[in-house]
């Protein structure tokens, strides 16, 4: 952004929000509804970029049928699955000038999105929502699952990202020049593809703000906690690796 003088709505695209999808065919008839109705209200233009892949249930269907009757929607597939593939093939193919994942579960309230956008974070080139930053709220989240969170982040800490307090929260806005750099240099499809994408958006001098979000647990998951955890955890060398081997460029 250039100034406050600026009004969003001059500008081509301003807001692109990109949804991951995998097995949604519940949830995300209600988002998408939501979502709509939260983004006619605002003064922005704006774009939605529904991404689905590997899913056994109708959720390509749904979101194909919600975006032939509102055009600022569109949906694309890939074959393989994997969160961090989604959310790549949305942020490069977005062309707003600010462009943010979500979850879509919604576990932060729509409402929260603006927190995200300017005239907060003032020098940000990624704004990250925590459910750690002091302020932050969970609600509902069972001990264990905090705790395998913790443990998982302490480990981020240590390997690749230093005090940065929540790596893996669902909602992450990031500039359009910013998302074209980071998302061309991602290698990892998977859950821990966000501390790869911040690793490599460090490295390159971008700024990251840590905002802290009210946050609602949801016991229906995607992740599967064994198999994903030990993904993850290999996953955190497979960055070091990386970064050893110049694949993530000098810096
Ligand atoms: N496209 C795509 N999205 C995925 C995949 N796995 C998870 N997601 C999405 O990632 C988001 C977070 O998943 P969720 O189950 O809420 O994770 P949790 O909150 O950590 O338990 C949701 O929008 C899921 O649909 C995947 O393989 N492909
Ligand atoms: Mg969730």
């Amino acid at each position: 952004m250039m100034g406050c003088e600026m009004n969003p709505a001059d500008t081509l695209l301003y807001l692109s929000i990109i949804l991951p999808v995998h097995n949604e065919e519940h949830r995300l008839p209600v988002t998408l509804q939501e979502l709509e109705i939260f983004l006619s209200q605002q003064n922005f233009s704006y774009e939605v970029i529904i991404v689905e892949n590997g899913s056994h249930d109708r959720s390509y269907e749904l979101a194909y049928e919600f975006c032939k009757d509102h055009p600022r929607f569109k949906v694309l597939r890939e074959k393989e699955r994997g969160k961090g593939l989604a959310v790549r093939t949305g942020m490069l193919n977005a062309r707003g000038q600010y462009r943010m994942f979500c979850d879509v579960d919604f576990s932060m309230p729509v409402g929260e999105i603006l927190r995200f956008l300017p005239p907060n974070n003032p020098n940000a080139d990624i704004v990250i929502g925590s459910r750690e930053a002091p302020g932050a709220v969970r609600y509902d989240e069972p001990a264990y699952r905090h705790f395998i969170g913790r443990i998982f982040n302490t480990m981020v800490r240590f390997a690749v990202l230093p005090a940065l307090q929540d790596s893996q929260c669902g909602f992450k806005l990031f500039t359009g020049a910013c998302a074209d750099d980071v998302f061309h240099k991602q290698t990892l499809t998977g859950m821990s593809f966000d501390v790869e994408v911040l690793f490599i958006a460090r490295r390159s001098g971008y700024r990251i703000s840590e905002i802290p979000v009210p946050w609602y647990f949801n016991p229906d998951s995607r992740v599967r906690l064994l198999d994903d955890s030990l993904r993850m955890a290999v996953d955190l060398f497979v960055i070091r690796r990386n970064a050893a081997r110049g694949i993530y460029g000098s810096g």
